[in-house]
């Protein structure tokens, strides 16, 4: 009888844990939300199409910093930036997110999975670099060695011996560059996976270097886009801004590949904007490729039913808009992602407007997954939004970003909240983030009407000063810092 109830036991243990569905997450570098996945079709992403007719599309999804590190160490914890203090580029690294976590008892979205029975494997940028060896996180690395753009000999003084060029029509195989061999490593996994029987779920996270610069493309991908077609998309800068907050940054992407290092974003030629702007495409229609791959790897070994997807990207980006280049300010266009998630059995599409932000994917996939919700976490599940267009989640959400320097070489603090009636407001203040501002201390006030009475993520007209309570009301939901 004894015997009898440890094998019922062993049996409903292994039923649970056999039906908990496994995660497939795919995070891009510097991916802006304007391609043909969202209908902007200058740049193609078939695959992504494809995996959209049966998922679920978020046109309101935002990062929660607009630079690699942060971004994804905010996500990776669930936790806003400013509330962890990691709100620079090297405080985001692996071992340093890791650190965080254990000082503030929080923990990876990686290592939860993997607490609670979750085969982990993951590989490639992830935090703001590689995940290069097995620790906390996972049980297996992915390699990602690979070809990321010629190394070219420079010259001039004072820089390094080699540099690459800011673009580059590679004639490498497409699995021999970076993400390539990501992506083969993770389908030769996933047949592993298959042959083993494993009675564990499995966690994978795969994050792809590109479309981040150097924009280094297998030459199949550039060959999808004429040159003649290539078009810059010419937006003026907003006007009544503090533009050494609001749009610093200027010449950072220009300044670190020795062919544009002479230019700034004023006098950058017009050859050469079109030049990184089809090579910027054809990288992302090269990530895309890859995605399909994953997708086909994993039908192939029977895993895709009972697989939950999520891709996104850490940020937006700026392909010449208010004459800027890359990412790093508040603006939409920079906080705004691409967000997709299929979840086991959907079998249409759905495009929700609820507004979420990358801090809520933790929560969301732990509740897909029937896993507890983690705790002391920012971030709440918007499951209910995979499945009803209708069901809303957040009023709004943050998107913050420090400044040092500008006239005053002061510390300046910038946030901003994209709210659910369409529009994006933010302010800056001299302080760190420690320091909760009063109103009457804020600087630099700006408001866009980007959705509700237009339908542009490039409204440039600042509008705070003829829109006084649409204002206060937007500040005060801002100063509450939640
Ligand atoms: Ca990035």
């Amino acid at each position: 009888m004894k015997l009898k109830l440890i094998f019922l036991i062993y049996f409903v243990v292994l039923l649970n844990v056999s039906s908990k569905p496994n995660v497939l997450f795919i995070i891009a570098d510097d991916l802006m939300k304007q391609v043909s996945l969202y209908g902007h079709n200058e740049i193609k992403t078939p695959e992504l199409n494809k995996l959209a007719e049966t998922s679920t599309l978020f046109d309101r999804a935002y990062c929660q910093y607009p630079l690699c590190g942060p971004s994804r160490a905010s996500m990776m914890l669930s936790k806003y930036p400013d509330k962890t203090g990691i709100t620079f580029n090297q405080a985001g690294k692996n071992s340093k997110v890791h650190a965080k976590a254990q000082a503030m008892s929080l923990m990876t979205m990686p290592a939860y999975f993997k607490s609670h029975n979750y085969l982990s494997v993951g590989g490639g940028k992830l935090y703001h670099n590689n995940v290069q060896e097995v620790d906390i996180d996972f049980d297996e690395i992915l390699a990602n060695s690979g070809h990321d753009g010629e190394k070219v000999k420079i010259k001039q003084v004072n820089v390094k011996k080699t540099q690459t060029l800011i673009a580059e029509i590679s004639e490498e195989d497409p699995f021999k560059h970076k993400d390539g061999v990501l992506v083969k490593n993770a389908i030769n996994w996933l047949k592993s996976y298959e042959n083993k029987g494993s009675t564990k779920p499995f966690f994978m996270a795969l994050g792809f270097k590109k479309p981040h610069s150097p924009f280094s493309c297998p030459e199949q991908f550039w060959d999808q886009y004429e040159a003649e077609e290539i078009k810059l998309t010419e937006v003026p800068k907003p006007n009544d801004i503090l533009e050494e907050y609001s749009l610093s940054g200027v010449n950072s992407l220009l300044k670190v590949h020795p062919d544009t290092a002479q230019f700034d974003a004023y006098n950058l030629p017009m050859e050469k904007k079109l030049e990184i702007v089809h090579a910027y495409s054809a990288c992302v229609t090269y990530i895309d490729f890859l995605v399909g791959e994953v997708i086909t790897g994993l039908k192939a070994a029977n895993l895709y039913d009972n697989t939950i997807i999520v891709f996104t990207s850490d940020h937006g980006y700026k392909l010449g808009e208010y004459d800027r280049w890359a990412k790093n300010t508040l603006h939409e266009k920079d906080s705004v992602v691409p967000l997709l998630i299929h979840y086991p059995g959907q079998s249409s599409r759905v495009t929700s407007k609820a507004v979420v932000g990358l801090v809520d994917i933790f929560p969301t996939l732990t509740d897909l997954c029937s896993l507890p919700t983690p705790k002391n976490i920012d971030g709440r599940s918007f499951m209910r939004s995979l499945k009803d267009p209708n069901v809303a989640h957040r009023d709004y959400v943050r998107t913050v970003l420090p400044r040092t320097g500008g006239e005053s070489k002061d510390k300046v603090s910038g946030v901003s909240i994209f709210h659910r009636e369409g529009y994006r407001y933010h302010h800056w203040w001299r302080g760190d983030y420690k320091h909760v501002p009063k109103a009457e201390e804020l600087m630099g006030i700006e408001l866009y009407d980007h959705y509700k009475n237009s339908n542009s993520a490039l409204s440039i007209k600042n509008i705070y000063k003829e829109s006084p309570e649409l204002t206060q009301k937007l500040q005060d939901l801002t100063l509450k810092n939640d």
